[in-house]
């Protein structure tokens, strides 16, 4: 059975949602953060990368969630959330597991000159650096606003692995520093519909500890 090492409102609720999704057994071990927001040393001793999520399948211990979804869905739920090379959206879904690292990749970069804040300063006065990573930013939500307009998920017609990587950046990020969605209706619409899904519910549930997993 596939343990989840969930450290505390952090991307670890990807796998619950997934599990959730694919109606898969699981261990849930929980993780405090430290008081500056870090995992605690036992969080970062289960894996050389100390960060959340970690995952353990036997004697496989994972980290990264694009690979660890991608895993789960195709080892253990029959790839019923992957999109293959033979199907339409392929290329979508690819792009859709790569984004959440790209947004935050961008967010970060702003954040560290931005001293923390992540905000909006003076445009001609930033540094290129923070200038590029804003550029991209807008890029990766142009892509998501144009898509989803054009189809109901990251990937096409389908809800997909792709769909859980990217929620995470349009929920949670924009409470700190990272680019809200007001004026992208498509990707509010999105929001919305798969904030509805019951998986998603029980699995924001079972991460805040409100409920237990079904075991
Ligand atoms: N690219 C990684 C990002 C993981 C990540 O940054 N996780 C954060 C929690 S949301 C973390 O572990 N923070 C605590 C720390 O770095 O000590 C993934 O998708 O798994």
């Amino acid at each position: 059975m596939i343990t989840i090492y969930h450290l505390a409102a952090s991307q670890s609720e990807r796998v619950i949602w997934l599990m959730e999704e694919l109606e898969l057994p699981y261990r849930l071990e929980r993780f405090e953060r430290e008081a500056d927001g870090s995992a605690p040393p036992a969080y970062r001793a289960l894996h050389p990368f100390g960060t959340a999520p970690i995952i353990r399948d036997g004697d496989q211990v994972m980290a990264e969630s694009a690979a660890i979804v991608e895993y789960i869905s195709r080892v253990h739920g029959g790839g019923r959330l992957s999109v293959g090379p033979d199907e339409p959206g392929y290329a979508d879904y690819l792009q859709g597991m790569q984004l959440s690292d790209a947004i935050q990749t961008a967010l970060f970069v702003r954040m560290a000159y931005a001293g923390g804040a992540g905000e909006n300063s003076d445009e001609a006065s930033e540094p290129v650096i923070v200038r590029a990573c804003r550029r991209r930013e807008d890029g990766y939500f142009r892509y998501l606003e144009e898509r989803l307009s054009a189809q109901p998920y990251a990937a096409g017609e389908r809800f997909s692995c792709a769909d859980i990587m990217v929620l995470h950046n349009l929920t949670v990020l924009p409470h700190f520093g990272g680019r809200a969605i007001e004026d992208l209706p498509n990707t509010q619409a999105y929001v919305a519909r798969v904030r509805e899904r019951p998986a998603y519910q029980r699995a924001a549930a079972i991460a805040a500890g409100s409920e237990a997993p079904a075991g």
